[in-house]
């Protein structure tokens, strides 16, 4: 059986004073023990999440990280760093980074590189855009995106890789996938992974990600091969966050 996973991506959003929202509305909400949930805030407020969150369920996530252990990248943060805040787990290849900041499939290996490397799970996100779904090519796109990691990592490190299928048109503009467009996606990843270890693709949580809220997280979490929610804008409401949480269970 494959835990759900809800993570809630605040992206640049939120503010100390939502870390103690979040806090207090965990420590008294009695989430299904099947449920496994994170908060991915801003760099600023990991320290306070961290402390806040350590009376909830809430694990704690960041949204990025570089590579390097150390050195000259002005404006950066390590993964190393990130461990020191008591961070157990990083997206990485969330798309906007690879539009925004140009990091393309090489970049995205490096930084899961790094973060397996302290010991940051990482949170594998692809997705396909408008663009290339019209044209056909969302399979192509997502298990190249996949694919270029998966067959670079050792089989332990496979497993410690979670999945985000986030197409790139759902994201921030309120169109969700279908369940039914989402599921043949995840189903052709899990097949995917089935080509490198048979055991790994049962096991490996595939979540979705995309404008996923508390209306339609119970449909989308139902599909077979979805095993979990990454959430943009819902989760900066926590009644709307926990309400996704407890679909989940
Ligand atoms: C969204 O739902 O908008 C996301 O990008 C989640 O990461």
């Amino acid at each position: 059986m494959r835990k759900p996973l809800i993570a809630g991506n605040w992206k640049m959003n939120g503010s100390a004073e939502l870390v103690e929202t979040f806090a207090r509305a965990f420590a008294e909400t009695t989430l299904p023990a099947s449920v496994e949930v994170l908060i991915h805030p801003p760099f600023p407020y990991l320290q306070a999440a961290s402390e806040a969150f350590a009376a909830t369920p809430i694990g704690l996530g960041a949204q990025t990280l570089n590579p390097l252990h150390a050195g000259a990248r002005t404006g950066e943060v390590s993964g190393q760093m990130l461990k020191e805040f008591g961070v157990e787990w990083v997206l990485v290849g969330h798309s906007e980074r690879r539009q925004l900041y140009h990091e393309g499939d090489e970049a995205v290996f490096d930084r899961v590189i790094a973060a397996l490397g302290v010991g940051i799970r990482p949170i594998l996100c692809v997705g396909e855009t408008l663009e290339e779904r019209d044209a056909g090519r969302t399979e192509e796109v997502v298990l190249r995106q996949v694919g270029y990691v998966m067959s670079r990592l050792e089989p332990a490190q496979r497993r410690q890789l979670t999945l985000a299928y986030e197409p790139v048109w759902a994201i921030g503009t309120g169109r969700t996938a279908t369940p039914a467009q989402a599921q043949e996606v995840m189903a052709a990843i899990r097949a995917y992974q089935a080509g490198f270890d048979r055991e790994l693709a049962a096991e490996l949580r595939l979540l979705y990600g995309g404008s996923m809220n508390a209306s339609n997280a119970a449909e989308l979490l139902a599909q077979q091969d979805i095993d979990g929610g990454l959430i943009g804008g819902a989760s900066l409401k926590v009644d709307d966050f926990i309400a996704i949480c407890q679909s989940a269970g």
